[in-house]
């Protein structure tokens, strides 16, 4: 058995139930083998076991009262991964799948994304179970206040700096940093994705989705190719979903379904993004809507039928394993040429696997494709330590050639270890290269 099929059962067996944790950790450490091939040190020095560990897992009770004077209970995580190359760094997601395994496999791949950004941010995720949904705004609230009543006491500027993910976006960012700032007596750069009014960057609202149509055009480009007249599916249609739908438009391309929780929409004349917007940013309501406004779009009940209409690109991003191997098979089978993941781990590993296998298919995996995000989350903090603010035009401008380099750098990675083209074994070496070597240079730590 090699070091890293030992260390992947270790982890299995010390790590029971947690499947999504095992599913991000079979993924990546699987295609690290040329590189601990190469470095026989790394296994005397235990650093995959370092590396799969997390240096501190915090968990913790958020009580709050609704607006009829019940209490209730939620679980509060933040999983501090690995800060070798930097504070930690990685959102907070509240839905109610959330659990640890969820959050230990997005601290995981954080911890690789943000390494890829190639500025200085460590690895780190949190979030609650507690469902957003239906709440009203005194009631997150008081659960964003009393989330960090005891989160206060774990981060800090140059320590650990949370954002936004599924379910938390600018209004609970602003609780959350309200709370901080009141505790703390402290105006700094300890959140991201912060209202531009109190420090906030501009483009960080945009970054994930438009940075996930930069890394698809480069690789677009260099083929060749363009998302001129091209048909897309995005999943979706939270923050991510509605920031890549406006890029790959202004792109030329046809966006042709949007998705939430409960169905898609399909609109052959192409998505309408104000409407969407108005339904999603302004009134927080229901995809299945769109239909009613917009004639000659059709609303079905479920998620996974998007995946059945005929693309030239798919972008995920709604959420982990939306994707599944029978899902692929259909857009493969459809003719998809290009799948940029803008989700954390949207498709299985029988996902992948297919679209590996598929002739002419081009897989971007999330690590890279949507590494847009927390690279202006980083931006972001270096404009709260200067005190300054950028222009979009240069906060966009750097997101991109960001996006353009961590393309060349995974395509680099993969060719290095002669297995070009494949993407999800560039952006995992190209990741944990660096991180690895100042692990290294710290020292057993
Ligand atoms: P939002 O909360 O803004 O939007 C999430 C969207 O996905 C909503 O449309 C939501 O539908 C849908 N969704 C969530 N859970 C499910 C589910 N179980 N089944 C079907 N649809 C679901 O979140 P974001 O757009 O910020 O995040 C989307 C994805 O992108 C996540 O995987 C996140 O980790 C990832 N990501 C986010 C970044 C960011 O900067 N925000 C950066 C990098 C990655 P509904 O409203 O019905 O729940
Ligand atoms: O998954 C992600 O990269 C994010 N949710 C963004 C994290 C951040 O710190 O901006």
């Amino acid at each position: 058995m090699s070091y890293v099929e030992k260390v992947l059962n270790d982890l299995k067996e010390r790590n029971p139930g947690e499947k999504e944790f095992h599913q991000a950790a079979t993924e990546i450490l699987l295609t690290l083998e040329p590189v601990i091939n190469a470095h026989p040190e790394y296994e005397k020095a235990a650093l995959l076991e370092r590396f799969t560990e997390p240096e501190r897992t915090i968990l913790f009770r958020v009580p709050w009262v609704d607006d009829n004077g019940a209490v209730h209970v939620n679980k509060g995580y933040r999983v501090q991964f690995n800060s070798a190359i930097g504070p930690y760094k990685g959102g907070l997601r509240f839905h109610p799948s959330v659990n640890l395994s969820v959050i230990k496999f997005l601290g995981l791949e954080q911890i690789l994304k943000n390494s890829l950004t190639g500025l200085p941010i460590g690895g780190g995720k949190g979030g609650s179970d507690f469902d957003p949904k239906g709440k009203s705004d005194r009631e997150i609230m008081a659960f964003c206040q009393s989330f960090m009543n005891e989160l206060y006491r774990h981060i800090g500027a140059d320590t650990d700096v949370p954002a936004g993910d599924i379910g938390v976006g600018a209004r609970e960012v602003g609780y959350l940093f309200g709370q901080y700032k009141r505790l703390r007596d402290e105006h700094v750069g300890v959140l991201t994705g912060r209202g531009l009014s109190y420090g906030g960057s501009l483009i960080r609202k945009e970054a994930t989705g438009y940075g996930l149509v930069y890394m698809l055009d480069e690789a677009m480009k260099m083929r060749g190719v363009s998302l001129k007249n091209k048909t897309v599916l995005v999943s979706g249609s939270g923050n991510v979903a509605i920031y890549a739908c406006e890029k790959v438009q202004q792109l030329g391309g046809k966006v042709v379904a949007m998705c939430d929780s409960n169905g898609y929409v399909y609109d052959p004349n192409g998505i309408d993004l104000a409407v969407v917007k108005q339904i999603k940013e302004v009134e927080r309501g229901r995809i299945k809507e769109y239909a009613n406004r917009v004639s000659g779009a059709v609303y079905t009940e479920g998620c996974k039928g998007i995946w059945t209409i005929p693309c030239d690109v798919a972008l995920p991003c709604a959420t982990q394993n939306e994707i599944d191997g029978e899902s692929a098979k259909a857009l493969v089978a459809n003719g998809v040429e290009y799948v940029a993941e803008g989700a954390n781990m949207p498709s299985t590993l029988d996902a992948i696997d297919t679209f590996q296998k598929a002739t002419g298919v081009i897989f971007l995996p999330a690590k890279a494709a949507n590494a847009g995000g927390v690279a202006t989350s980083a931006l972001e903090m270096a404009q709260s330590s200067g005190r300054l603010y950028w222009s979009a035009e240069e906060v966009d401008a750097k997101l991109k050639t960001i996006m353009v380099n961590i393309y060349h750098n995974i395509d680099n990675a993969a060719k290095k270890y002669g297995f070009e083209g494949n993407y999800v074994m560039g952006a995992n070496i190209a990741g944990f290269e660096k991180v690895a070597e100042a692990m290294m240079a710290h020292g057993i730590v």
